[in-house]
C-alpha cells in the first residue's frame, strides 16, 4: 500500500479509537490506557494497536482484558465512523516502551551488543546525533506535501519558533508552499529570529486557511493540536497532520503521527536531522525501482514477487496526483538562516548548555551549527536572559510572591493578571522566571502559576530531582521529568495546596 495512504489510515484509526475509549468505554480497567500507535500490516487486514498504561494501580494485564472486552464495540464503531466496508482486525499490544521511545533504545543496544546494564543517563551520553533517525513515513509525508503549514505550540519558546522557522525555510527550499504560523505578541527575542517577519499570525489563520487550503500541517515542539490554543479549530480542518516533538506522550488523546523522540534535548535537534535527510534530495521513481532490481540481481537473492513488492511501493510508477513530481526533489543546502534558528532552539532548551539534557550529541550539533557560521554569541544574547523593562517590573512583583513549603524544598510563585496590568507587560514577559526559582539553593520542586482566566491557572512545574511530568499528567498536561506544565481550574490557594501535597509526597531518590 502507498505509504501516504497507510499513514493517513493509521492516523485515522488511532484518533477514532482514542476518542471512543475516552467517550464511550466506561470499564475502569481501560481508564489507565493510552494509545501510542497503530501499525497496519501490508494488506490492511490487521491493525496492531499499541497501548501503555499510566497512573497508580495501573495493570497492563487488566487493561488488556478490558480492551479485549470492548473490542467488538470498537471494531463496529470504527467501521461506522470511517465508513469502511471492511475494517482491519484490531489486536491490542501492550507496549509501554512505545510511549517512552525505548523500543529504539532497545534496538540500538542490541545492535551495539551492549548497554543492557547502563542507566538511562549513561545511554543518553552514548547516543550519537546520527542515532536519531527520522522515520521514513515522516519524510515521505513531508515530500508528499504541497501546501504546508508549520505550527509551533501556543506561547512558543525559541525551540518551538526556531524549529518552525527552520523547517519552513527547508520546505520552501524544496519548492513547497510553506507557511510558518505564530501567535501575536511574541516573547522578546523571537521576533528577531531569521524569517520571523514573514510568519502568519494566528488571528489571520482562519481566513488564510480558506484561501490557501494547506494539505499538510506539521506541529513542532508539541504533538497535539490542543497545544496550539487559538489555532486548534483552524488546524482541525486539515486532516493530514504530523508532529515533530521531544516531549513525552501523555494523556488519553493520541499524538499526531510523525516523530516523537523524548531523548532529544530540543525539537531543533530533531528538525536538524529531518532537514539533513530532506536536503539529500529524492531519487526519482524509475531509478528507485531499477536500482532495487539491480541490487537484487547482483546479490543473487531470490526474485520473489513479494520481495520486490516490499522494495518497490506499488503505485510508485502509476499516475501521480499529489505525490512528488516524476523528477523527484533536488538536493539543497542547509542555509545559515536555518542553522541560526536551530541553534536558538538548542541553546535555549538546554538553558545555555546547563540543563541535564546536555549530553555529547548536544555539543555535536552545536559544533556543526557553529561550523556553518552561526553567530552563537548573538543568538544567545538575542534569546537567553533578555528582558523588557516591563518584564523586570513584573519580575519584582512575582519575586514578592515566593512561598516556601516542605521545609524549603518546594517553592511556589505566581503571576496574576492584575500584575500584568499594573506593569503594562504581558504573560510572555514571565518567560524565564521559573528558572530563577529553580536556581534557589535547597529547592527540589518549583511551581509557577500564571493566571489565564477567572480561576484558571497555567502551572509550570520544575524538578531538580523527581518526576513532575507525572503530576502534570494528572491534570491533563505533559512535558518532561524535569519540566512539565498543565492547566488547572480553581482558587489559587486550593491549587497550591493540592500541588504542594502531591509534590511533597513524591519519593526521594
Ligand atoms: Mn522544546
Amino acid at each position: 500500500m502507498d505509504p501516504y495512504r497507510t499513514n493517513k489510515m493509521t492516523h485515522a484509526i488511532l484518533e477514532v479509537l482514542s476518542n471512543l475509549l475516552q467517550a464511550h468505554v466506561k470499564d475502569p480497567r481501560v481508564g489507565f490506557v493510552t494509545l501510542g500507535g497503530v501499525k497496519l500490516n501490508r494488506d490492511h487486514s490487521v491493525a496492531e494497536v499499541y497501548f501503555s498504561v499510566m497512573g497508580e494501580g495501573a495493570d497492563p494485564a487488566q487493561s488488556l482484558e478490558g480492551l479485549k472486552k470492548a473490542r467488538g464495540f470498537l471494531q463496529a464503531r470504527l467501521s461506522k465512523t470511517l465508513g469502511m466496508r471492511t475494517t482491519p482486525d484490531l489486536r491490542f499490544v501492550y507496549d509501554e516502551s512505545l510511549v517512552r521511545g525505548e523500543v529504539l533504545d532497545g534496538l540500538l543496544n542490541e545492535l551495539k551488543g551492549k548497554g543492557e546494564f547502563l542507566t538511562e543517563a549513561e545511554k543518553r551520553r552514548q547516543l550519537c546525533l546520527d542515532d536519531l533517525v527520522p522515520p521514513a513515513h515522516l519524510l515521505t509525508a513531508l515530500r508528499l506535501a504541497r501546501v504546508v503549514w508549520v505550527v509551533p505550540h501556543h506561547n512558543p519558546d525559541p525551540d518551538a519558533m526556531g524549529a518552525a522557522l527552520a523547517l519552513g525555510q527547508a520546505l520552501t527550499a524544496m519548492g513547497r508552499q510553506a507557511r510558518v504560523l505564530a501567535y501575536p505578541d511574541p516573547a522578546v527575542g523571537l521576533a528577531d529570529l531569521p524569517g520571523h517577519r514573514e510568519v502568519l499570525y494566528s488571528d489571520k489563520a482562519p481566513a488564510a486557511f480558506t484561501a490557501e487550503e494547506p494539505d499538510t500541517i506539521v506541529l513542532v515542539d508539541c504533538h497535539r493540536i490542543d497545544r496550539t490554543g487559538p489555532l486548534e479549530e483552524t488546524l482541525a480542518r486539515c486532516e493530514t497532520r504530523l508532529a515533530i516533538d521531544h516531549h513525552l506522550v501523555s494523556g488519553r488523546r493520541a499524538p499526531e503521527p510523525g516523530w516523537i523522540e523524548a531523548r532529544a534535548c530540543s525539537t531543533c535537534t530533531l528538525i536538524y536531522q529531518v532537514i539533513s535527510e530532506l536536503a539529500k534530495g529524492d531519487l526519482d521513481a524509475e531509478d528507485l525501482s531499477s536500482e532495487s532490481r539491480e541490487y537484487l540481481n547482483t546479490e543473487d537473492l531470490p526474485l520473489e514477487d513479494e520481495v520486490l513488492e516490499d522494495l518497490v511501493p506499488e503505485d510508485l510508477d502509476t499516475e501521480d496526483e499529489e505525490g512528488a513530481g516524476p523528477e523527484g526533489d533536488a538536493p539543497f543546502e542547509m542555509t545559515l538562516d536555518m542553522a541560526t534558528n536551530l541553534y536558538a532552539g538548542l541553546v535555549n532548551d538546554t538553558g545555555g548548555f546547563r540543563f541535564d539534557n546536555t549530553v555529547p550529541f548536544t555539543f555535536e550539533l552545536a559544533r556543526r551549527l557553529s561550523a556553518m557560521g552561526v553567530d552563537t554569541a548573538k543568538v544567545a544574547s538575542m534569546t537567553l536572559h533578555r528582558y523588557r523593562r516591563t518584564g523586570i517590573e513584573l519580575m519584582q512583583r512575582v519575586l514578592a510572591t515566593f512561598q516556601w513549603y516542605d521545609q524549603g524544598r518546594i517553592l511556589v510563585l505566581h503571576a496574576s493578571r492584575a500584575m500584568i496590568e499594573e506593569t503594562g507587560g504581558s504573560m510572555t514577559d514571565t518567560e524565564g522566571f521559573v528558572n530563577i526559582a529553580t536556581a534557589v539553593d535547597g529547592v527540589r520542586f518549583v511551581v509557577f502559576l500564571k493566571e489565564n482566566g477567572d480561576d484558571i491557572w497555567r502551572a509550570s512545574l520544575r524538578a531538580r530531582e523527581g518526576d513532575v511530568q507525572q503530576v502534570a499528567a494528572k491534570y491533563g498536561g505533559g512535558g518532561h521529568r524535569a519540566a512539565a506544565g498543565c492547566t488547572i481550574e480553581g482558587a489559587l490557594a486550593d491549587i497550591i495546596d493540592d500541588l504542594v501535597a502531591q509534590l511533597a509526597a513524591m519519593p526521594r531518590a
